[in-house]
């Protein structure tokens, strides 16, 4: 493949090339875009990462060692929100970036000025929100989910979290919007819906969900926001308000939001397992049928996370029925990745190893959901650790699996290097060995009663919370490693040649769309 003639002065005007800092701020690249976000997610992996690790620290023990109670509230909110909003969500918008112009044949996203609005809005949102820690009364302390009347009892840094939620909303659509009209425009010739990569095809399902989501939060949020300052009473019971509204509200757009983190995740597992397999994707209709109907169904299961608020029977029964249905679809696409792998040409690098590794963890995650679906047992395990343990499963050897599996998957075609591949393995069993330590304990302390979000505890759950936190650190530090791989791979190795993986029908991006212009020894290295 010769892109040897692809230089970057098309992106702007005559004078050619910006240089240094300039260029990174000002791009409308959609491969520059898509490192900012990878970036910035990797920094926000360790700020967020840091958040669970005081977490963590102080349960090492019973008793309160190291936070102030009012101070752990601020770390396990925080966390949170760092973690979906800053850390996820950005990292699957770089692979977006990088990925779906290539993988469709297009020269960049369709609307490259917004992209670039899209991802500066963030840093100045984390910016903000990390802000509001140092602010009277601290950071918002309810946890993530904000619920009133918890939530309007929050410090002077209130309507600065509701602002960034706001602006990590409006980046969200705005990518969102991007990427709908990229795929639904600017397919080169011949690339139907039905040929497009799996990975395409879950974001497009993906950025319909962050259009229907994220208003629902926004206005969810206002509304908080006009309780606390303007006198309104949606959620405030003494002005005839209702809190459980703003739970609907929340989890309306919460529950997209957990497929909204996930379904890319499913798409970068889709792209790696054929490859190591040298063959091809099993079952790709259903592929995308599963994908669609499971972003569909993810708008109408939402009140399973408030199964103990009081609801009428034919509701629990309801959200119940419609939360076990989504089994149907996701187990549709565990098939077929299975299906796959059987009597393939199978090998194991780093990112079918991550790949792998997602499909057993997830797995775990999700049969831990379909119990909690059933609501006379969720009504034990509701804001017990059982939860938290589930939800991490889901989320860290789930999502953030898929993500590491795609940065070593697609490292060489963005760098033109080699990663380690022995130091990638070995990031691979330390992160694996240290998340099990960390996470599966979570769910015996929490089946025997221990709460969530909270900084002490009974010394019957003492033996769990240490091996949990030993794993906690041991995780931590492993991704480090990952870090020293990247650079290591970003400033030089082996070069990576045209055909990465040794795959049948070749990259990823087969149709004739211009190759990374800085990847290949033939392609002009732009600094
Ligand atoms: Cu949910």
């Amino acid at each position: 493949m010769s892109v040897a003639t692809h230089d970057h002065s098309d992106e702007h005007d005559a004078h050619g090339p910006e240089k240094g800092l300039m260029r990174w701020i000002r791009t409308t690249n959609h491969k520059d875009i898509g490192t900012l976000y990878l970036l910035f997610a990797l920094v926000m992996l360790f700020v967020g990462g840091l958040m669970a690790l005081v977490i963590r620290a102080e349960l090492f023990q019973p008793g309160i060692q190291f936070v102030n109670p009012d101070f752990f509230n601020q770390m396990t909110t925080m966390h949170a929100l760092i973690m979906v909003f800053g850390m996820i969500m950005p990292a699957f918008a770089g692979f977006a970036n990088w990925m779906i112009p290539m993988m469709i044949g297009a020269p960049d996203m369709a609307l490259p000025r917004m992209n670039n609005w899209s991802f500066w809005l963030l840093p100045f949102a984390g910016a903000m929100l990390l802000a509001t820690l140092l602010m009277p009364g601290g950071g918002p302390a309810s946890g993530w989910t904000l619920y009133p009347p918890l939530s309007l009892q929050a410090g002077d840094g209130f309507p600065f979290t509701i602002f960034s939620i706001h602006l990590l909303g409006i980046s969200s659509i705005m990518a969102s919007i991007n990427i709908i009209v990229t795929i639904l425009n600017m397919r080169a010739p011949g690339m139907t819906l039905m040929k497009m990569p799996m990975f395409v095809w879950t974001w497009l399902v993906t950025a319909y969900l962050l259009i229907g989501a994220m208003p629902v939060l926004a206005g969810g949020v206002t509304m908080l926001l006009t309780d606390q300052f303007f006198g309104t009473s949606f959620f405030q019971a003494a002005g005839g308000g209702d809190p459980v509204l703003f739970q609907h509200i929340f989890w309306f757009f919460g529950h997209p939001e957990v497929y909204i983190i996930i379904l890319p995740a499913f798409g970068i597992v889709s792209q790696i397992i054929p490859t190591f397999s040298r063959k091809r994707l099993f079952g790709y209709d259903s592929m995308v049928y599963a994908t669609a109907s499971i972003g569909f169904l993810s708008y109408i299961v939402w009140a399973h996370h408030m199964f103990t608020v009081g609801m009428p029977l034919a509701g629990e029964l309801f959200f119940m029925m419609t939360t076990m249905l989504i089994a149907v679809p996701t187990a549709v696409k565990v098939f077929n990745w299975i299906s796959t792998m059987w009597r393939g040409s199978l090998t194991f690098e780093t990112p079918m190893l991550f790949a792998i590794g997602f499909l057993f963890m997830f797995s775990i995650g999700g049969f831990t959901g379909l119990m909690m679906a059933i609501v006379p047992l969720d009504f034990q395990y509701h804001d017990t650790y059982f939860i938290v343990a589930h939800f991490h499963y889901v989320l860290v050897p789930g999502a953030l699996f898929a993500a590491l599996g795609g940065a070593y998957y697609w490292l060489p075609k963005w760098t033109g290097h080699m990663y380690d591949e022995t130091l990638g393995k070995w990031h691979f069993w330390l992160s694996t060995i240290f998340v099990n330590l960390l996470f599966f304990p979570q769910h015996f302390l929490g089946l025997a009663g221990m709460p969530r979000r909270i900084p002490d505890y009974a010394t019957q759950f003492t033996d769990w919370n240490l091996v949990s936190s030993i794993g906690a650190f041991g995780f931590g530090f492993a991704q480090l490693l990952f870090v020293w791989i990247v650079v290591q791979c970003a400033r030089g190795g082996q070069k990576a040649t045209s055909q990465v993986w040794d795959h049948p029908e070749g990259l990823e991006w087969t149709v004739p769309s211009p190759a990374p212009y800085h990847t290949f020894e033939e392609a002009p290295l732009v600094k």
